[in-house]
């Protein structure tokens, strides 16, 4: 095939928009490669983005992610709609294993014309994995899916950043899980909308419903009180319910203007923000700020104004 064959001219746009898969495909792997046609695209699409719900997935290696989904999207098929998922896979680009277990745990899909699976390499994107993610949201957005899932490993800062895509966060844990109190470790509690105890079928549930929502009553000034619901994601038990809820998290934000392609945007781009400036401030010698560090101990210096200057020297070192 000749490349002018896929050059993204108005008539491809118009494929894409239509949700033709194979357009789609092509399109999604230009935006993966960060290359001059992914660009085009991504430009060409954006009046045509925000129509979407982006529902997010995480939790630890398996919790039984992609097995929930694929019951997620079996429950959202039942009801007529169509769903893109986007799974961000924290083995290398070289290993594939976990590519093509995900391949077999979403296979009753395949066929179906309702859904699009896409697996995304956690390593080796350029301005990181959460833009990739981000953008290949927005391409399947575009072309016209009702519902995107995007499912990744909360083990790290960048799968954190990528949680940061979705409008409702999905924080799977599993029976056993709050002893430890992993889960606040982890952060789960943080960035969960709804908290979900997978492998309900097995000892302990209900101990770890009780020890989550009693950990979720520490955290406060939320608008948005999250539920911790159980499922087994193999036989499809609660997953009913996690979708109603789902939709009653999507419907609350929707009128707090906390969803759709802007408010994507804004997440990631305060966690981004965020996250550099930790870094560039645990990293730091920086001789101004250990001085305003020793004007604080001092108590010549409010917190306050302490913290508003560090933010301002880690900006301008970056
Ligand atoms: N007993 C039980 N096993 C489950 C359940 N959900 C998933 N599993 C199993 O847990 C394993 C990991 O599931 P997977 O979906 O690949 O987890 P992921 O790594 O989080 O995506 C698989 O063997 C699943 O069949 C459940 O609700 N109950
Ligand atoms: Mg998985």
């Amino acid at each position: 095939m000749t490349r002018a064959a896929h050059t993204p001219d108005d008539k491809w746009i118009e494929r894409l928009l239509n949700g033709e898969r194979s357009v789609l495909a092509r399109s999604i792997t230009w935006i993966e490669n960060q290359n001059a046609d992914g660009a085009t695209v991504l430009a060409a699409i954006q009046q045509s983005v925000g129509r979407a719900v982006v529902v997010g997935f995480t939790g630890p290696p398996g919790s039984g992610k992609s097995t929930l989904v694929s019951a997620y999207v079996r429950e959202l098929r039942r009801q007529g709609r169509t769903i893109g998922v986007v799974a961000v896979d924290p083995s290398s680009p070289f290993s594939g294993g976990a590519i093509l277990g995900d391949r077999i745990r979403m296979g009753e899909h395949t066929n179906d014309p309702g859904v699009f699976v896409r697996s995304v390499a956690s390593r080796g994107h350029m301005g990181g994995l959460s833009l990739t993610a981000a953008r290949i949201v927005d391409v399947m957005d575009s072309s016209g899916f009702d519902v995107i899932v995007v499912e990744t490993v909360g083990a790290g800062q960048s799968e954190y950043e990528v949680a940061e895509v979705a409008d409702t966060k999905v924080v799977i844990s599993t029976p056993g899980y709050g002893d430890d109190i992993q889960a606040v470790k982890a952060g789960i509690l943080e960035i969960a909308d709804i908290l979900v105890v997978n492998k309900a079928d097995m000892d302990k549930a209900d101990q770890t419903v009780t020890q989550l929502k009693a950990m979720l009553q520490l955290t406060t000034g939320n608008e948005w009180a999250t539920p911790v619901l159980k499922t087994v994601a193999t036989t499809g038990d609660g997953v009913p319910e996690l979708a109603a809820s789902i939709d009653e998290h999507g419907a609350a934000m929707h009128g707090a203007h906390k969803t759709g392609p802007v408010a994507r945007t804004r997440r990631l781009i305060s966690s981004m923000a965020s996250d550099r400036v930790r870094k560039h401030l645990a990293q730091s010698s920086d001789e101004q700020l250990n001085q305003i560090c020793e004007a604080v101990s001092r108590g010549e210096l409010d917190f306050d104004t302490a913290v508003n200057r560090a933010i301002k020297i880690a900006g301008e070192e970056n």
